[in-house]
């Protein structure tokens, strides 16, 4: 069987995913897609020569009768929307990060979902899915460095344009260590503050950069988090577990070693689409295969929503300074 799919945004993300489905993984193609930008939309269906309906509005995509799952991928904000009419309309849905932009709204997705009584939403969250954190979470489960008792993480962008302001820090970049770190460790967070070092020359007047998250889990782990987003050397994703018996860190990705002109160099990749790009093949592969199964395996709504009740936690703490607490409710058995 192959799966026909419809994609609601066809920018940096969309774009590639819609390659991906189309060329890269098995079991799916994509029929159907939609962009505010109309004429974005219809040249990425012609520089990709696939055979795809371009759509007038997100809505009317997710109604066509020739569409049996939908992925959204347009800006953070029309995420909620689009899922909940996926949901009504009983089409599996593939939502990038963030599942929406608020706890509440992420909320919203999970009644829906529960009261449509089958898992229909899939996030994206790639790195529960990237071999290097899945190497570190093995490490960690088999008990060679003990109880984690400390995480010290890095997210770093080489620049980000002018509409990236101070909350989306959260929103949009520590929203992965959010969703990845809880699963690594397999812990709740509790609190979260936010500190502020020199900025650096490179921001603009609306963003904070860079910024130190804190936080703290509900085992007392202590876990901080540097976000960088114009550190201009590169794309660069650090983590360093401390447990009781010894260190581990996530692996840098592979590349070529060499010695020229009086140096021993490896590259640093710019781009998040090449750091991950093996995790989103498998992200995406995983949804189709979950989706043709009638079993959604992936990150669920629920993981959205645990994400966003910790990254509004830390928007408050950007603005008052203080520890904010993070409460979780418990995670309904749907889930389990
Ligand atoms: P982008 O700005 O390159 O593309 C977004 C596209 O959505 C634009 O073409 C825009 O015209 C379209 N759009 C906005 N509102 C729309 C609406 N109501 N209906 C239809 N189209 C609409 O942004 P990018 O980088 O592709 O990000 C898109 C989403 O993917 C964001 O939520 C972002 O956080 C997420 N993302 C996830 C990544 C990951 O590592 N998992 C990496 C990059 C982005
Ligand atoms: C972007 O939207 C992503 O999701 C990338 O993975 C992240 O590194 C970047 O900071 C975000 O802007």
């Amino acid at each position: 069987m192959t799966l026909n799919i419809g994609v609601i945004g066809t920018g940096a993300i969309g774009r590639d995913h819609i390659r991906r489905l189309s060329f890269a993984l098995s079991g799916a193609r994509v029929v159907a897609v939609n962009d505010i930008n109309a004429e974005q939309a219809r040249d990425v269906v012609t520089q990709l020569g696939i055979e795809a309906e371009v759509y007038a509005s997100g809505q009317e995509l997710i109604e066509a009768g020739n569409v049996q799952a939908v992925l959204v991928t347009s800006w953070g904000p029309s995420h909620e929307a689009f899922v909940l009419a996926a949901i009504a309309a009983g089409k599996p849905v593939f939502c990038e990060k963030p599942l929406a932009v608020t706890a509440e709204g992420c909320r919203r997705i999970v009644d829906a979902e529960i009261a449509a009584g089958r898992r229909l939403v899939q996030v994206g969250f790639m790195r529960p899915f990237d071999q290097g954190y899945r190497a570190l979470k093995t490490v960690i489960d088999s008990g060679e460095i003990g109880a984690p008792l400390m995480l010290h993480c890095a997210h770093r962008n080489p620049h980000v344009s002018e509409a990236y302001g101070t909350g989306m820090a959260i929103t949009d970049t520590l929203i992965h260590e959010l969703d990845v770190l809880r699963w690594l460790i397999d812990d709740d967070y509790v609190s979260a503050q936010v500190v502020f070092p020199r900025a650096t020359r490179h921001t603009h007047a609306q963003l904070r950069d860079p910024q130190i998250v804190l936080l703290e889990t509900a085992k007392g782990v202590r876990i901080d988090v540097e976000v960088f987003v114009n550190c201009k050397y590169g794309y660069d994703i650090q983590c360093e577990v401390v447990g009781e018996e010894g260190i581990a860190r996530l692996p840098e990705p592979s590349s070529v070693q060499l010695r020229s002109a009086a140096r021993l160099s490896t590259g640093i990749l710019m781009d998040w689409k090449d750091r991950f790009i093996d995790a989103y093949d498998v992200e995406l592969q995983a949804f189709i295969k979950g989706v043709t199964d009638g079993q959604l395996t992936g990150p669920s709504a629920w993981n959205g929503y645990a994400a966003a009740v910790a990254g509004d936690a830390c928007n408050l703490a950007q603005v008052s300074g203080r520890i904010e607490p993070i409460e979780l409710p418990s995670r309904p058995a749907f889930y389990n």
